[in-house]
C-alpha cells in the first residue's frame, strides 16, 4: 500500500487484472456491483497462505493446522473490527451476503416465526432477501409485506412505515444500498423504528459494505450480511454478523463437524457461537483472504470510498443524462455507486453486449431484482457501477460508448 491512502492512480496500480486490453479496447470495468476486483495484498495473502500455511483448522494439533487456525480466527477478528462487533463471537463466516440471510431465515426463523407472523421486506430487495424469506413463511404459515418505494426516485416511502410495522411484524428486513437503484437507506433510522416496537432486523450489506462506513452496533441492527467478493475479498466468503444473545438462542443452521462440543449415537450437544453455526471445514483459506482484503479498505478508510464512488456517480448521472432517449432509475442525488439505466429501444442486452466490445463490462437484466423491475414497469436494465479503482476518465469513456451504441442501432 502506497503512503498516501486516496492516490486513487497509485491504488489502481495494485489491481493487475485492471491492466488488459478487451476485445482490443482498454479494459473499463464497471461491475463492481456484481463482483469487485482483487489487489496485489489480497492475492499475495492467499498465496502465501497456500503456500506456507495450510492446514484444516481447529483439528490438527500439529504446526499447519495451528498456524491455519490462528490466522483463520485473526481474519474473525478483522471482520469482527471492521463491522464495529462487540466480539468476534459475533462474526460468522458464510459463503455469502446469500448464505447468510438463509441462516437467519432457517435458524432463526424455525424458533421464532409462527403461523400469522409477518416478515417485513421492502419493494427494493435482491431476490436473496426475498425467497429465504418466502421459504420461511411456507413453512410455518407467516406472510409477507413490503415497504413500497416511492415512484421513479427509488427511495423508500418511509412514511408507510409505522403503519406496516404492526404487532404482528417479527422481522424486518431491508438492504443497505439497492444494487440496481443505488439508494442508500436510512438504516440506522430503519433499525430504531423496528426495535422501538421489539422487531427484530436484518441488514442486507451486500451492496454497502467495503463501500461505506458500516458500523453494526452504531446502525443498531439484530444481523448484518454482506459477500467477501464484492469487497476486494475471494469468491466463496461471507460474513453473517449477529447479535450474541440471538445467536446463542438459535438452533444450529447445519450439522457436521466442527459445530459440537459432544456427539453420540442419538442426541449431540453444540458449540458456542460462531462455531455452532460453521458445520464442516470452513473456507478459511477465504477467509484469510477476506481478511486481507479488509485491512486493505481499512487503510484507504471507507468513508473516502464512498466520497470516490458517491463522485463518479454523480458524474455518470451527469454525463448520462445528457444522452437523448436514456432513462435514468434511482435518485437524483446521494446515491452509491450505481447507476441504472435504458436507452430507447435499445434492449438493455443488446447495449451491454456492443459495450463489451468497446472493452466496457456493464451489466444488464433484471439484477436479481425481478420485483423491483415489475414495479418500474420494465424487465431490465443496463447498469454501471463504480469501485474506488474506477476513474473519471472511465465514466467518460462509457458516455462516449453510450453514444456510439445508440448510433449503431440507429436510436
Ligand atoms: N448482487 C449484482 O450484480 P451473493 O450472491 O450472496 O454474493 O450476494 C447476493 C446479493 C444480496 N444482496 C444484494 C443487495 C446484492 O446486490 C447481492 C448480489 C449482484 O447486483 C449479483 S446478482
Amino acid at each position: 500500500m502506497n503512503s498516501n491512502p486516496t492516490d486513487w492512480a497509485a491504488l489502481r496500480e495494485d489491481f493487475p487484472i485492471l491492466r488488459q486490453k478487451v476485445h482490443g479496447q482498454p479494459l473499463v470495468y464497471l461491475d463492481n456491483a456484481a463482483t469487485s476486483q482483487k489487489p496485489r495484498p489480497v492475492l499475495e495473502a492467499m498465496d502465501h497462505f497456500y503456500r506456507n500455511d495450510n492446514g484444516n483448522v481447529h483439528r490438527g494439533i500439529h504446526e499447519l493446522s495451528r498456524r491455519s487456525t490462528v490466522a483463520f480466527e485473526a481474519a474473525r477478528e478483522c471482520a469482527a473490527r471492521f463491522l464495529n462487533a462487540r466480539e468476534p463471537a459475533e462474526i460468522i463466516f458464510t459463503r455469502g451476503t446469500t448464505e447468510g440471510i438463509n441462516l437467519v431465515a432457517y435458524a432463526w426463523g424455525a424458533k421464532n416465526i409462527q403461523a400469522g407472523d409477518t416478515i417485513l421486506l421492502t419493494e427494493m430487495e435482491h431476490h436473496s432477501n426475498i425467497v429465504p424469506w418466502q421459504l420461511l413463511a411456507q413453512r410455518a404459515g407467516a406472510r409477507l409485506a413490503y415497504l413500497p418505494i416511492t415512484g421513479q426516485d427509488g427511495l423508500l416511502d418511509l412514511g408507510r412505515l409505522d403503519d406496516l410495522l404492526d404487532g404482528s411484524v417479527k422481522l424486518f428486513a431491508f438492504t443497505h444500498v439497492s444494487n440496481t437503484l443505488g439508494t442508500v437507506n436510512p438504516v440506522a433510522e430503519l433499525c430504531a423504528r423496528a426495535r422501538r416496537r421489539g422487531i427484530i432486523t436484518l441488514v442486507d450489506a451486500a451492496q454497502a459494505v467495503g463501500h461505506r462506513p458500516v458500523d453494526a452496533q452504531e446502525i443498531g441492527c439484530d444481523f448484518l450480511a454482506f459477500s467477501g467478493h464484492k469487497v476486494c475479498g475471494p469468491t466463496g466468503i461471507g460474513v453473517l454478523y449477529g447479535r450474541r444473545e440471538l445467536l446463542e438462542d438459535m438452533p444450529p443452521f447445519q450439522g457436521g463437524g466442527d459445530m459440537i462440543s459432544s456427539v453420540d449415537f442419538f442426541h449431540s450437544a453444540w458449540k458456542e457461537p460462531p462455531h455452532k453455526f460453521e458445520a464442516g471445514t470452513p473456507d478459511f483459506a477465504g477467509a484469510i483472504g477476506l481478511g486481507a482484503a479488509l485491512d486493505y479498505l481499512a487503510a484507504i478508510g471507507c468513508q473516502n470510498i464512498a466520497r470516490h464512488d458517491g463522485e463518479l456517480a454523480a458524474l455518470a448521472m451527469e454525463k448520462l443524462s445528457r444522452l437523448p432517449g436514456l432513462r435514468l432509475f434511482g435518485p437524483k442525488t446521494g446515491r452509491a455507486g450505481v447507476v441504472s439505466f435504458l436507452l430507447e429501444n435499445i434492449h438493455a442486452h443488446d447495449v451491454v453486449t456492443v459495450a463489451d466490445q468497446h472493452g466496457v463490462a456493464l451489466r444488464g437484466g433484471h439484477h436479481c431484482n425481478q420485483p423491483l423491475m415489475k414495479k418500474l414497469g420494465v424487465d431490465s436494465t443496463a447498469r454501471a457501477s463504480f469501485y474506488f479503482y474506477n476513474t473519471a476518465a472511465e465514466v467518460e469513456r462509457l458516455a462516449e460508448v453510450l453514444r456510439e451504441i445508440r448510433k449503431f442501432f440507429g436510436a
